[in-house]
């Protein structure tokens, strides 16, 4: 087990431009004052998050939301502001070619335009320098009988195939699943089996995407991350909470004992290493909570339960388990997640000039009163709207 000043230093989170911006429902955005107006100022407040927490240190562009004239611009004024541009995330479903598909379309045109969007997205972590193509697919069907399960999957290997080859020596394709939604009969990329299928029948630069609001209720999710860790194959996190479908909750806010139990897995399976190159991003948005505040908060959750995981007594866990002591064994985790560990996360925020309060020091900072002023018009952020 990493020890847990090594394992808190090694947990870098990235926070999603599009948590910054305005979100909401399909039944209504609610505008926040302050918010940015483009993606530089979308870096700016992430940069905020990485200032205050000092361990959210990349900011993950979604294109076409975050186009912009000149990435190397925008990568710049990320590393003026004490960050980097992270992971790119593609976005094939919000075009009306799309209705039946991208990558998985019966219409060859449709497909074309899809994988040449990947490419694009490919040519743009050239310019940014980001290691990670975040791909999910809408793709399905909502009626038994409407298009021929096994020729999308056919269709799926095609499109991913083109841009796996298109990938540099050091960068790396992460498809994400989910369960449902937007299809409701078939998803071309519903579970982590079919990610892992694909991923393996590329080749070594294609990891599983887990996005924590993905699955069925009571999926177990620390086990696919057991597994996938244990193939090499968990290549990121999607952090979110959620109580009943894919809600984009703040990590750790619906059920923080889930959270802790995921991160025991990654900790445990040496996932925090970052030679494994696990990314922890967060998928979230901010519907009515302060959005620079909320990404704040779910940083603070994630390190929460990676220091109880980090607690966990991995010699006497070991030894209930080998004498068969199932309550014992048990009550070594439960003692973990039950430690209140603010403090100890105080101290190593102090320990690195930090303030140990992240949320009271942003708050007194006069960030979110200079931003309001400044700010007038700000942007949604493509999604939920
Ligand atoms: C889809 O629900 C998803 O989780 C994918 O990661 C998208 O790119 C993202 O949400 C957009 O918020
Ligand atoms: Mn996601
Ligand atoms: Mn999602």
């Amino acid at each position: 087990m990493t020890d847990f000043t090594t394992g808190l230093d090694d947990l870098a989170i990235e926070t999603p431009s599009w948590a910054y911006g305005n979100s909401g429902t399909r039944f209504k955005v609610f505008a926040q004052r302050g918010v940015p107006r483009d993606p530089f100022e979308k870096v700016a407040d992430a940069a905020q998050v990485h200032a205050f927490t000092g361990a959210a240190p990349t900011v993950a562009l979604h294109i076409p939301w975050d186009r912009v004239p000149d990435y190397a611009a925008l990568a710049d004024h990320a590393v003026d502001h004490g960050v980097r541009l992270g992971a790119i995330n593609a976005n094939v479903f919000q075009d009306d070619d799309y209705m039946l598909g991208s990558v998985t379309n019966p219409d060859p045109k449709v497909r074309r335009k899809a994988v040449d969007h990947l490419l694009e997205c490919v040519d743009i972590m050239d310019l940014t320098g980001s290691r990670d193509l975040k791909l999910w697919f809408s793709d399905g069907t909502n009626y038994p009988g409407q298009d021929d399960i096994r020729a999308r999957q056919d269709r799926l290997s095609e499109a991913l195939t083109e841009v796996y080859a298109r990938l540099g020596d050091d960068q790396r394709l992460l498809l994400e699943y989910k369960l449902f939604e937007p299809a409701f009969y078939t998803t071309d990329v519903p579970d982590w089996g079919t990610s892992f299928l694909h991923c393996v029948a590329l080749g070594p630069k294609a990891v599983v995407c887990v996005d924590t609001g993905h699955h069925a209720p009571g999926t177990n999710i620390e086990f696919i991350v057991a597994l996938l860790l244990r193939a090499g194959r968990l290549g990121a996190f999607d952090f979110n909470s959620r109580f009943y479908a894919d809600d984009d909750l703040m990590v750790g806010a619906a059920d923080p004992f889930q959270l802790f139990r995921i991160m025991f897995e990654v900790v445990s399976g040496g996932g925090l290493d970052p030679a494994t190159g696990v990314a922890f991003m967060l998928d979230q948005c901010h519907n009515i909570e302060p959005k620079i505040q909320g990404q704040i908060r779910s940083v603070m959750n994630a390190q929460e339960a990676t220091a109880k995981a980090l607690l966990v007594d991995a010699a006497a866990l070991k030894a209930a388990q080998a004498e068969g002591d199932v309550l014992g064994a048990n009550a070594v985790l439960m003692d973990a997640y039950n430690t209140d560990v603010r403090p100890l996360l105080a101290g190593w925020r102090e320990s690195r000039g930090l303030d140990g309060d992240p949320i009271a020091a942003y708050k007194a900072s006069g960030y979110f009163e200079k931003i309001v002023a400044e700010r007038v018009g700000g942007t949604q952020a493509g999604w939920g709207a």
